[in-house]
């Protein structure tokens, strides 16, 4: 048996963590063998509703659950922590514009970011789950100067896996099959999921589907699932998310099947022509913790279209919010090469951000 890993999970109380908690607890996300003290955090008024669901877990007798942990603050609650769940986020109200929206989370990814630097774990591993997801990575991660830009993510998963259930409901095979499928850009409508490296049992998806179906009914369909979900229960996808939060985190701590990609939120290094520093969905394989973006893909100029058009609203994000990102690391997300090591940020020049720092230790055990 392993040593527990801390995981750190903001909006502990609300609706998608109230499946995850038990997902994780049982040993879904990190492996059978994996104890977990789970550090738990909400907001002030939702403590009750929190120590609620903290005695639901004890009452699973999990195993695997070593210890939990209540917090109303993330100083506290990231106290040591391996893993980070931030999915804790304002929620767009009645009148609300987007960039009021922005600015609220900007304000609590802001926080976030610099507890995330001074207490956690210096290896620390962050999904950012929250809307809006990618630029509340951002937010986070440029306010943590003492971390690796390649250490925050933020959650595409659950586009990438509606696009896989939705596929195989159309194609009629199993989702096992199926692979290799890729969400470019943002978590919003103008995300680009794209079929045409995918495969259903080692074959091209795309000799298989109907063209006009791609473009006309399926995009806009993964484009619009969670509004789609939202009017039919009147409240967010909260089971999926969190079972798209498990593989997420299953598959960057533990490996992607062979020859298998799978679509990540993370810093832009410039791969696909995409700006860099922004937070954008790409192909991943991941292998041991580290992640590595899947480089050659051929793209037509049909799509290119889509993933420019899906920067271009990252840009406008990342321009509202711009007076909140500290000029001190501008550098480290614009001059990255995400190092095999995940968790290290070379410069172009080879080195790492301060030479003298203790930035290669680590505690982990894993
Ligand atoms: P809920 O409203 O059920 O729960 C959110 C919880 O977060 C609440 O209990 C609230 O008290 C808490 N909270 C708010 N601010 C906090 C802070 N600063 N620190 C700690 N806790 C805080 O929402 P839920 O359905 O769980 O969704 C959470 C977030 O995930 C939302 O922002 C939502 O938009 C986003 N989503 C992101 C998805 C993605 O794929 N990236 C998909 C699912 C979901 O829509």
């Amino acid at each position: 048996m392993r040593r527990p890993v801390r995981i750190a999970v903001t909006g502990a109380a609300g609706a998608i963590s109230n499946s995850l908690l038990f997902k994780v607890a049982s040993g879904e996300m990190f492996g059978k063998d994996q104890p977990v003290i789970l550090q738990l955090i909400e907001m002030p008024g939702r403590m009750e509703a929190l120590r609620g669901l903290a005695m639901e877990l004890e009452d699973c007798a999990y195993p695997l659950l070593h210890t939990i942990t209540l917090h109303d603050n993330v100083e506290e609650g990231f106290n040591n922590i391996h893993y980070a769940l931030l999915i804790g986020a304002r929620p767009r109200g009645p009148g609300m514009e987007r960039s009021d929206l922005l600015e609220s989370n900007a304000e609590i990814f802001t926080r976030q970011g610099r507890a995330l630097n001074d207490y956690a774990n210096r290896d620390v591993k962050v999904l950012v789950v929250g809307n809006p997801a990618n630029t509340n990575a951002l937010i986070a991660s440029r306010n943590a100067p003492k971390l690796s830009p390649s250490q925050f993510t933020a959650l595409t998963r659950l586009d990438h896996n509606r696009a896989k259930g939705i596929l195989a409901n159309h194609t009629g095979a199993n989702p096992r099959n199926i692979g290799r499928i890729v969400i470019w850009g943002n978590h919003s409508t103008t995300q680009y999921p794209d079929l045409h490296h995918a495969t259903v049992l080692d074959e091209p998806v795309m000799n298989q589907i109907d063209f006009d179906w791609y473009q006309n009914v399926f995009i806009p369909k993964i484009q619009n699932r969670g509004a789609e979900i939202i009017e039919a229960r009147s409240v967010s996808s909260a089971a999926s998310a969190a079972q798209a939060v498990v593989d997420h985190m299953r598959d960057w701590i533990l490996g992607t099947d062979a020859g298998e990609i799978v679509s990540m939120g993370i810093v832009s290094d410039g791969s696909y022509g995409v700006e860099k520093g922004i937070f954008y969905s790409f192909p991943v394989r991941c292998d041991y913790g580290r992640y590595q973006i899947v480089r050659g893909l051929d793209i037509s100029e049909w799509g290119r279209e889509r993933m420019r058009l899906t920067e271009a609203e990252l840009l406008d994000e990342k321009a509202a919010v711009n007076h909140l990102l500290p000029p001190e690391t501008e550098a480290s997300h614009q001059n990255l090469s995400i190092c095999l090591r995940s968790g290290v940020t070379l410069y172009a020049d080879g080195t790492g951000p301060d030479a003298s720092s203790k930035y290669l230790t680590t505690n982990r055990v894993m």
